[in-house]
């Protein structure tokens, strides 16, 4: 760039034109002030674009008056300090009058006025968190109001206020009152105190507990405004699989810096908690949940935390996994760990988020069931405050998964979801795979645990067995790469985290539309075009790496790539223990003649898996296995259908390439040269995993490519001895 830059400087030095040269530095301007690097993520604060839309902004914005001076009013300021002059080209200047064009913000209790207005009752029903965002007449000025029961509500109201000039909505005449379905909408950061991210694709981790707590990193600040703008209300700074040092005062101290820098933005801190520290940092000689000793360390290490962060939210905790210690350790049961923690926390208000994702080698039985084994007798045993974090399905985050069955199933506690917003089994870094529609999926998925229309959504949200907490949590995608996500497009999946924890009736689609909005351009034919590829990327991925409900044949340890083949001496974490395919067939059958995993679901959703000739095709191979030959719905053979699914997926990857590309002129080149040149390796990746699976299942198979789809242009030896000994996140 920069040489190419000097030649032309020369060329038209050489030519000796003033204008051409004036011409080319302006162009050359333009061009770096179009640049962006995605940093500002869906907070750009452009000027709205519509001229007719702006007059009428301008028309309706012409004056704040802000009501109150806490922190919380202090970051309303800042944020409106920000957005206005960025999206209007003016400042509006701050008044204790009214105008015509009056922003009234506040709280009732710091607002006469407001408290006047009439408002009680959709107030109450804003509960803590709350909104309402209203068109009123006050002393005969049209003015709008912005109002909720705290300073937090105020601030999500400022937000969605935003959200409404950033896509270009009317504001005309405003009645808005929105409030959040589940109580605790959390980012689980897999962060190492170290900066490796576990899972993670986008950097190190934006923690620098090295400089902390002197150095206050703007992006500490600029993570709180991000998350506020879309309802996360909190953080779990550390990796479940976790590490004691979190736990020791000169840590503490780091944690309390952040804390103090998320706190007006409404966002508490959570840490993951090593069952093992009172041993490890304690120097007990155990750390058995019943013993006095250990109890008490855990008392007074709460206690400490408390002392430094009044509003710590609690522990996040993954005991007896994977190698993580844990109650069982000591002959004791989840509940007992948990409780343990619990009563620590339970003066501060503190909670415990105690993980389900349990699965041991040494049970001889299928990894799917042994969460619900495990737990659906502990229900009713947890206290009050400990929440049991379930992830979307019993396997993994796997591209495509029933639901888990725990949903529904322990009546007497609450469970929160997990789900995955970083991209571990959906093309990690490097693939656009938009989540809303995963998210939805499960969430919609019915339980029937108390008849027709027990969704998940409706488990979670404690409106079918009355929680009295409910929560939703996302592994978060984020580090400290520039643009924080890596891939441009998985931003999107953060703000779909936070916008469906808020409301999960919210439509995918529309979420697209929002945050395409926001982060790119409000161009009709750009947001209609990015949409339908956002819409359509997750099951464009489901098709290329795992169809017809095919699961964990991805790599070993990194998780990149495919490698159906792998046989390791744990058979739960080998893809071929998960596609058994043989020279009968392929798929897992966990039905009533096999595991029957499909028993821990009630009798409602079973059907629509229980009988292969008519399942949901989606999961076919999840609860099946079934022969080459079985005839699908569309009249194709098992095998035929294998084909021409991943012959779909690839053929639809390049389609989103085409797509793209008639893009260039709509948005920024920097931002659609990373979008177009990421698309080219997603491309490669599609056909690696469609070559790579094709070959390797055609061993057993025995039967041929159809004619009309491209033939793998490698063997499967190759596939199979390609190593990625530095692939990221591992
Ligand atoms: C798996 C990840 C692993 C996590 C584990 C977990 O591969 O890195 O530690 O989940 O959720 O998906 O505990």
């Amino acid at each position: 760039m920069a040489v190419a830059h000097k030649t032309i400087i020369k060329r038209i030095t050489a030519i000796g034109d003033k204008k051409i040269f004036v011409l080319y530095f302006l162009l050359l301007v333009c061009s770096f002030l179009h640049a962006e690097d995605g940093y500002e993520l869906w907070l750009r604060y452009k000027p709205v674009s519509d001229a007719a839309v702006l007059a009428s902004y301008k028309q309706k914005i012409t004056s704040i008056q802000l009501n109150g001076n806490s922190p919380t009013l202090q970051v309303i300021k800042e944020e409106l300090s920000l957005a206005f002059p960025g999206l209007l080209k003016t400042t509006v200047p701050y008044v204790s009058d009214f105008r015509n064009g009056t922003i009234l913000i506040g709280t009732p209790s710091a607002s006469s006025t407001i408290k006047s207005l009439g408002l009680d009752s959709r107030l109450n029903a804003a509960g803590e968190e709350g909104y309402l965002i209203v068109s009123k007449t006050i002393n005969g000025k049209s003015c709008i109001v912005i109002t909720g029961n705290s300073d937090k509500g105020v601030l999500y109201g400022v937000f969605a206020f935003l959200r409404l000039l950033q896509t270009q909505q009317s504001i005309q005449s405003l009645n808005i009152a929105s409030a959040p379905l589940i109580k605790l909408r959390l980012l689980n950061h897999w962060d190492n105190l170290n900066r490796t991210v576990e899972r993670g694709y986008a950097g190190f981790s934006i923690w620098n507990w090295h400089t902390l707590p002197g150095y206050i990193d703007q992006r500490y600040k600029d993570y709180a405004r991000a998350n506020a703008s879309i309802g996360i209300n909190g953080s779990v700074l550390t990796n479940v699989n976790a590490n004691a040092t979190v736990l020791t005062a000169s840590y503490l101290e780091k944690v309390a810096a952040l804390a103090n820098v998320f706190r007006p933005y409404g966002i508490k801190v959570y840490l993951t908690a090593r069952f093992s520290a009172p041993v490890e940092l304690g120097r007990l000689h155990t750390a058995d949940p019943l013993n006095d000793t250990v109890q008490q360390w855990w008392k007074d290490k709460v206690k400490e935390i408390y002392t430094l962060i009044p509003d710590f939210g609690g522990f996040l905790v993954k005991a007896n996994s994977e190698g993580q210690p844990g109650p069982q350790n000591y002959g004791r049961t989840h509940a007992d760990g948990a409780n343990m923690l619990a009563d620590a926390v339970a003066p501060y208000k503190g909670i415990i988020m105690w993980r389900a994702f349990v699965y041991s080698n040494e049970v001889p039985d299928d990894r799917h069931k042994q969460a619900y084994n495990e737990f659906v007798p502990l229900d009713g045993k947890f206290r009050p405050n400990v929440m049991v974090q379930v992830k979307n399905g019993a396997i993994d985050f796997q591209p495509r998964e029933p639901f888990h069955p725990l949903f529904g199933a322990m009546p007497k506690t609450p469970l929160m979801m997990e789900f995955q917003v970083t991209q571990e089994y959906l093309g990690q870094g490097t693939s656009m795979a938009y989540l809303a529609p995963y998210f939805k999926e499960c969430l919609e998925s019915d339980t029937y645990s108390n008849g027709k229309g027990s969704t998940v959504a409706k488990i979670i949200d404690g409106s079918t067995q009355s929680y009295s907490i409910t929560g939703m949590a996302g592994v978060a995608n984020i580090g400290n790469d520039i643009n924080w996500c890596g891939h441009p497009f998985a931003q999107a999946n953060w703000y779909s985290l936070g916008r469906l924890a808020w409301n999960h009736e919210l439509a995918s689609d529309q979420i697209a539309d929002e945050w395409l909005r926001m982060t790119f351009t409000n161009d009709k034919q750009f947001v209609t075009a990015a949409k339908s590829m956002m819409m359509a990327s997750r099951e464009i991925m489901a098709n290329y790496m795992t169809p017809i409900g095919l699961h964990h044949i991805m790599g070993t340890g990194h998780h990149y790539g495919p490698a159906p083949w792998v046989k390791l001496a744990r058979a739960d974490w080998s893809p071929v223990y998960y596609h058994k395919a043989d020279s009968a067939g392929i798929g897992f059958n966990r039905t009533a003649t096999g595991s029957n995993a499909i028993g821990q679901y009630f009798p409602g959703a079973r059907t629509q898996w229980e009988n292969p000739a008519t399942a949901d095709e989606r999961y076919l191979l999840w609860f099946h296995h079934l022969p080459w030959t079985w005839k699908m719905s569309d009249g194709r053979t098992l095998w035929d259908e294998l084909c021409h699914k991943y012959n779909s997926g690839v053929d639809s990857v390049r389609w989103m390439q085409k797509t793209w590309d008639a893009q260039q002129s709509k948005i920024d080149n920097q931002r659609f040269q990373q979008v177009k040149m990421l698309l080219a390796i997603q491309q490669d990746e599609a056909v690696w995993w469609r070559n790579a699976c094709l070959l390797y299942f055609q061993t057993f198979s025995k039967m041929r490519i159809p004619d009309q789809y491209e033939k793998p242009d490698k063997s499967l030896e190759y596939y199979m001895q390609l190593r990625f000994p530095f692939a990221p996140g591992n």
